[in-house]
């Protein structure tokens, strides 16, 4: 069979909890990249005897060799540092850049076609980043960060409403981090409005545990941050690009234009699809919303400006 290639570069507990969920579903053959030693090598023997057990005959391959991306239909970017506790998204900067730049290069030179998925923190820059040293159209390049964001403020309303997560509908926009963007009227329940099953002062206690979602997990694992969730999202849009699906989801997309905002990432609905971002879907905004939207912008060019890619 022709199963396409899929790259995880970064085999650590997002990238490795990828190609588990990836192996489950049987779409791709995987192969892990990890500039540690054996690492990529071993989890990547483990997951093949896993998808054995499974009933999946899909190819898992390890290796600490960036030229293994050759030939990729998808690469996901989830090398870097995770953040510790007590250390924000922006403290992962630098080190962060100098992780994924070279990584990017690598992408452009061996998988020239590829779809890639940039997970590594802080998000929107470093997915600027990944845009800027493949030199890939804007279509091909996505920051995951809006899917997990939606799916957290999705569990906790079902689990307010003691309802199922499904029958939650919500859109978070923005930057990933302190800046991010729930929009309250986005989110229904079997198509009813939140905000008429909830208090108002309920409503903000859920989109605030949303926006601190990913510190509150930090703060308990102590070390390490959250993988199951992040990597679930992943796999939602690598699933809806391998199969086409046209679906409909928040991702960090290179804005020109769209929203007021002029060369940079934010979260914004898009279409995902077979090439990528098949279209930016533009909603109106109410001007608190599209304020917020342009301050979150307005501090992720900072960090542009930062790293002076
Ligand atoms: P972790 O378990 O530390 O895995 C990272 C892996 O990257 C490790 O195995 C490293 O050895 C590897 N690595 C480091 N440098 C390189 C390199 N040059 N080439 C190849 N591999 C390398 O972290 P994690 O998996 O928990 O998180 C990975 C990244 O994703 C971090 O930057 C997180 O902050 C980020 N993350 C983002 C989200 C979003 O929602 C955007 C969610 C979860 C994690």
């Amino acid at each position: 069979m022709n199963r396409p290639k899929v790259t995880i570069v970064g085999a650590g507990q997002v990238g490795a909890t990828v190609g588990h969920l990836l192996m489950l579903k049987g779409l791709a053959d995987l192969m892990l990249i990890d500039v540690v030693e054996g690492l990529a090598q071993g989890k990547a023997l483990d997951l093949l005897q896993a998808a054995a057990i499974e009933d999946r005959a899909v190819e898992v391959t390890g290796t600490t060799d960036l030229a293994a991306i050759a030939g990729s239909r998808l690469v996901v970017v989830t090398a870097g540092l995770a953040r510790k506790p007590g250390m924000s998204r922006d403290d992962l900067l630098a080190a962060n850049a100098n992780i994924v730049g070279p990584i990017a290069d690598q992408i452009g030179r061996h998988a020239p076609e590829a779809v890639v998925i940039v997970v590594t923190n802080p998000l929107d820059v470093m997915t600027y980043l990944v845009l800027q040293r493949t030199g890939f159209p804007r279509h091909r390049v996505i920051g995951m960060a809006g899917a997990l964001d939606t799916g957290r403020l999705r569990a906790f309303v079902a689990q307010r409403l003691k309802t199922e997560p499904a029958t939650v509908q919500a859109l978070v926009l923005g930057s990933h981090g302190d800046l991010m963007v729930s929009l309250s009227s986005s989110i229904t329940v079997n198509g009813a409005p939140v905000t008429q099953l909830v208090s108002a002062q309920e409503l903000d206690q859920l989109i605030t545990r949303t926006r601190d979602g990913g510190a509150e997990i930090v703060n308990l694992l102590k070390t390490g941050s959250a993988f199951y969730a992040p990597s679930a999202a992943i796999v939602e849009m690598v699933e809806a690009i391998l199969k086409d699906k046209k679906k409909i989801l928040p991702c960090a997309a290179y804005l020109e234009g769209e929203y007021g905002i002029q060369g940079l990432f934010a979260g914004v609905p898009v279409k995902l699809g077979a090439r990528g971002i098949e279209k930016i879907i533009e909603i109106k905004l109410n001007a608190e919303e599209q304020a917020a939207l342009e301050k979150s912008a307005a501090a992720v060019k900072e960090l542009v400006d930062i790293i002076g890619v």
